[in-house]
């Protein structure tokens, strides 16, 4: 009999194999023992749902009692969430916090004295219908950067350098891309340009590829406008040889953030899907996200790995490359805001 589930819970799916911690795959979950169809078809899926239930919650209680000794919490691994996770790199006091605080909901501390964050804390920021994780970070210095922090911007989508520009510009640069040199962090754009997300590998792109560039793209925050000496951004440029792409921005009075996040987004270079049932109204709410180059096979994997296999046929809506309810194959290109249908056979 089939399972026919519904889009919360094929959402809830996505989000319990995403989930980095005991807790956030045990709330996916619990969502989705919430919305699984309750019929004859179903009951095998729900019972092996309920005994990965129990077993989390056992893990968790075992966790927090630290029986067994208790387990190692890497404080350094901030799990990912949302369509993309930027981490901010950059000295003490550059206005890091600031701008996470002033972008998400996290409760980070800003203070006018350095080395305020001394561990990696995660935010959310919103950009139309998406959110894009934004990962504060401990200040690092010439001398001295926690051990740990390398595998905070290892796991990151993107890096953002944070540069005070009422401070030392160009002692901030020097400190900040030695440091990401001497890990290979910055990615040689020339070379490798699709190979930032966590899907699996595009035709022709070999695990090799991905193991030997671990550089991720990398852009410049230049904040604390609204105190900068004129000029300062001018120069900073003049004097970087490295092409990177400078965002302006004031924590303080919000300026630039709008066009911050914009190019956040453009950056993380995803197309935003809206899948629909056939019959049904598309859920333009709540899209897929997925690398751009995506096909719709891409899509029916990611909402489905079991099914997309079984994916027979499929309709495109706001697409620039097909009229709407057109059939497309497997390997039609997903475009931004698409609606697709999904016909398993
Ligand atoms: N005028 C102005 N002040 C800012 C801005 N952003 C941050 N500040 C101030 O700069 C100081 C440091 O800001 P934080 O955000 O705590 O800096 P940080 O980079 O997180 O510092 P660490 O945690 O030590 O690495 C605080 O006093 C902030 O109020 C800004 O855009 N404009
Ligand atoms: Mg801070």
């Amino acid at each position: 009999m089939p399972a026919n589930l519904t889009q919360q819970y094929l959402k809830a799916e996505q989000r319990y194999k995403a989930a980095g911690t005991d807790e956030e795959r045990l709330d996916a979950l619990e969502e989705m023992l919430r919305e699984i169809p309750k019929h004859k078809g179903t009951e095998h899926l729900q019972a092996d749902l309920k005994k990965r239930r129990s077993k989390l919650k056992a893990a968790i209680e075992g966790g927090g009692k630290k029986a067994g000794g208790g387990k190692h919490v890497d404080v350094f691994h901030v799990p990912k969430s949302g369509t993309g996770q930027v981490a901010l790199v950059g000295m003490p006091n550059s206005g890091k916090s600031a701008i996470v605080a002033a972008m998400t909901n996290a409760h980070v501390h800003v203070a006018d004295y350095p080395f305020t964050t001394d561990k990696p804390a995660p935010g959310m920021a919103k950009y139309e219908d998406v959110q894009i994780q934004l990962v504060d970070a401990p200040p690092i210095t010439a001398d001295f950067v926690p051990p740990g922090l390398v595998n905070t911007y290892r796991n990151a989508d993107m890096l953002a350098i944070v540069i005070d520009l009422a401070g030392a510009v160009l002692e901030q640069m020097e400190v900040c891309t030695a440091y990401l040199d001497s890990h290979k962090l910055i990615l040689n754009e020339t070379k490798t340009p699709s190979l930032l997300r966590g899907t699996p590998p595009l035709q022709g792109e070999s695990c090799l590829d991905r193991a030997t560039h671990l550089g991720r793209k990398t852009f410049v925050i230049a904040t604390k406008a609204d105190i900068a000496p004129a000029g300062t951004l001018d120069t900073l440029k003049e004097l970087t040889e490295r092409p990177f792409e400078y965002i302006e921005v004031s924590a303080e009075t919000g300026a630039g953030l709008d066009i911050l996040i914009q190019r956040i987004f453009e950056m993380l270079d995803v197309v935003r899907v809206y899948a629909k049932k056939p019959g049904k109204e598309p859920d333009m709410t709540d899209p897929f996200t997925l690398k751009r180059g995506s096909n719709v096979h891409d899509l029916a994997y990611l909402i489905h790995r079991e099914l997309a296999d079984k994916l027979k046929t499929a309709k495109a809506w706001n697409s620039p490359n097909a009229y709407d309810g057109q059939n497309v194959p497997r390997e039609h290109i997903l475009s931004d805001k698409e609606i697709i249908e999904l016909h398993f056979g």
